[in-house]
């Protein structure tokens, strides 16, 4: 029997300055998605999305210099780890439809509470900054760092206290936008980093084995992916493009090896903007690509 997919929608966008990545969820479910997953014969239910504070209308305002929005992220993700953990324990599949990056202390914190998960973290960016390292102080800047044991002592203790994944257990692909002090970290950190160039020069195919071999002894597999791992040609609506991304070839066979191996337990859709996009080619690119996550076949 196939699983059921729980489908947990957090339209937050705390994480970062631009408005309309709030609208995700909504242009991923406009896109088809529930249908869509259904006719792959899996029991899907749309849970809806968890509460999130209105932003500029007074209730949040919690900025300061070098983490903003840090109480509303904090309380949205407390839910969202919640809705992650509760999936799990039913033996369901999460979906989780951002939002920004930072949801992602929520998600796999909750999903990673009572086995150890494998994380494949597909970004243009490292998201591996602290609130001292950060340039920009936007904390979808940071969930990486702060799920691995670094970070604001409030981001911390998001669900339960202290590090939710091994920097040994995570594996980065698509990074090829990197600040210096971020840089340094990651490279300290035990973290597996598989940039561009690394995709150049051995492919996707070799890239995507490579990553589940590390987690050959895991039961569990969840993916983070940030659309703007793509190239912004195929996913123009993301707040931080980076030229030279993802091919939707390249995207759509990580996925199908994926699915192949049989483990991905959960996955997050984040950073889609549909305020930026033209028309709502970003959320179908991303329906496209969770369906072929879940196993769709060409052939
Ligand atoms: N994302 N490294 C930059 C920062 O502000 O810390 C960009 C982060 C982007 C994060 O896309 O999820
Ligand atoms: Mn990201
Ligand atoms: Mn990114
Ligand atoms: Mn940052």
């Amino acid at each position: 029997m196939k699983k059921k997919i729980k489908i947990i929608g957090v339209p937050m966008d705390f994480g970062q300055l631009h408005r309309g990545v709030d609208m995700g969820p909504a242009a991923l479910r406009y896109s088809g998605l529930v249908p869509r997953i259904r006719q792959l014969g899996y029991d899907v239910e749309d849970t809806g999305d968890v509460m999130v504070p209105v932003r500029d209308q007074g209730q949040a305002k919690s900025s300061s210099g070098d983490a903003n929005y840090l109480q509303e992220i904090i309380e949205v993700c407390e839910r969202v780890y919640e809705a992650g953990k509760k999936a799990i324990s039913e033996n369901a599949f999460p979906l989780f439809l951002g939002g920004d990056h930072s949801i992602a202390m929520g998600t796999i914190g909750g999903v990673s509470h009572n086995t150890q998960t494998g994380v494949i973290w597909i970004d243009a960016h490292g998201d591996f900054n602290t609130p001292k390292t950060s340039p920009s102080g936007n904390v979808h800047g940071m969930p990486l760092a702060t799920l691995t044991g670094d970070g604001d002592p409030g981001l911390l203790e998001i669900g339960r206290k202290g590090k939710k994944i091994d920097p040994e257990n995570v594996v980065l692909i698509g990074i090829r936008s990197l600040d210096d002090k971020e840089k340094e970290r990651l490279k300290k950190s035990g973290v597996t980093v598989y940039t561009m160039r690394d995709i150049d020069e051995q492919g996707i195919n070799t890239i995507t084995n490579k990553a589940l071999m590390k987690f050959v002894h895991m039961k569990r597999i969840h993916i983070s992916l940030d659309m703007d791992a793509m190239d912004p040609v195929e996913a123009p609506g993301v707040g931080t493009p980076v030229p030279g991304g993802l091919t939707y070839r390249e995207a759509h066979l990580f996925m199908e090896i994926i699915a192949d191996s049989g483990k991905l337990s959960s996955m997050d859709m984040v950073e889609i903007n549909p305020i930026l996009d033209q028309a709502n080619k970003t959320a179908e690119l991303a329906v496209d690509l969770t369906v072929s996550a879940l196993g769709k076949r060409i052939y």
